[in-house]
């Protein structure tokens, strides 16, 4: 049996509007959008003291676990529910509690890796990645942090230069090659608007079982 969906992945350095990029999209097109946020599969660093938790590289593909993304993708992409996990990026930590998420015939998965894993890239029928200059997400990041996020300057600062920038050359950036579009800054309403419109036209192609003139790469699924 073959489940058809819509797979966007939205990749991009942190602060570069990756989130508001995959959430304009989603509502403006609705129901039928199912957001993955890589960030809720941080690994859960339950057994580490905060201390221990503020020390670990979160800019390194290895601070994810792939497995659980991979597995609830397939779930997604054969019609089954999932339970994601919620991550509190107070804590440093996974929450307790999960969030059930239905499919639905567009998945968007966004995050700093999501154009990284070949896993996840195959399952993409558009791989999009937000660019915006340094100096701006690290002013996005400043605030959000130290606003939302409970950090001090400084502690962002540090975090900033002994990580996030190095990792992000290494293994952020060099992932705009995969990509299909490239968006220039995540507020640029024409880029989402043409975004939004590519969504609705694959989506009603979807509803119709219509083959979409995008490659696509479904799952096969023995039938039960
Ligand atoms: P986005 N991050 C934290 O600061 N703490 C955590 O516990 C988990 C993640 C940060 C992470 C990365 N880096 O830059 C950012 N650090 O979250 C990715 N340091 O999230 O793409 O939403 O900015
Ligand atoms: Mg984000």
């Amino acid at each position: 049996m073959t489940i058809p969906s819509f797979v966007i992945g939205i990749a991009g350095g942190t602060g570069a509007g990756k989130t508001t990029v995959a959430r304009e999209v989603a509502d403006s097109v609705g129901e039928a959008v199912t957001r993955v946020p890589i960030d809720n599969y941080y690994h859960d660093l339950s057994h580490l003291e905060m201390d221990e938790r503020e020390d670990v590289n979160y800019d390194h593909p290895d601070a994810f676990e792939w497995d659980l993304l991979m597995e609830h993708l397939d779930a997604l992409l054969i019609g089954q529910s999932i339970e994601m996990p919620q991550y509190d990026f107070t804590l440093h930590n996974r929450k307790d509690e999960t969030v059930h998420v239905e499919p639905s015939d567009v998945i968007v998965v966004e995050g700093i890796f999501a154009l990284y894993d070949d896993a996840v890239t195959d399952r993409c029928d558009l791989k999009v990645y937000v660019e915006t200059d340094a100096d701006v997400r690290i002013l996005r990041r400043i605030r959000r942090d130290v606003i939302e996020r409970d950090r001090d300057l400084e502690g962002v600062i540090d975090q900033y230069l002994g990580t996030v920038k190095p990792m992000h050359e290494q293994f952020v950036a060099p992932t705009k090659k995969h990509a299909d579009i490239i968006i220039p800054e995540g507020a640029n309403q024409t880029a989402v608007n043409l975004l939004t419109e590519k969504v609705e036209v694959e989506r009603s192609g979807v509803a119709q079982g219509l083959a979409s003139e995008w490659e696509r790469k479904p799952v096969e699924v023995a039938d039960a």
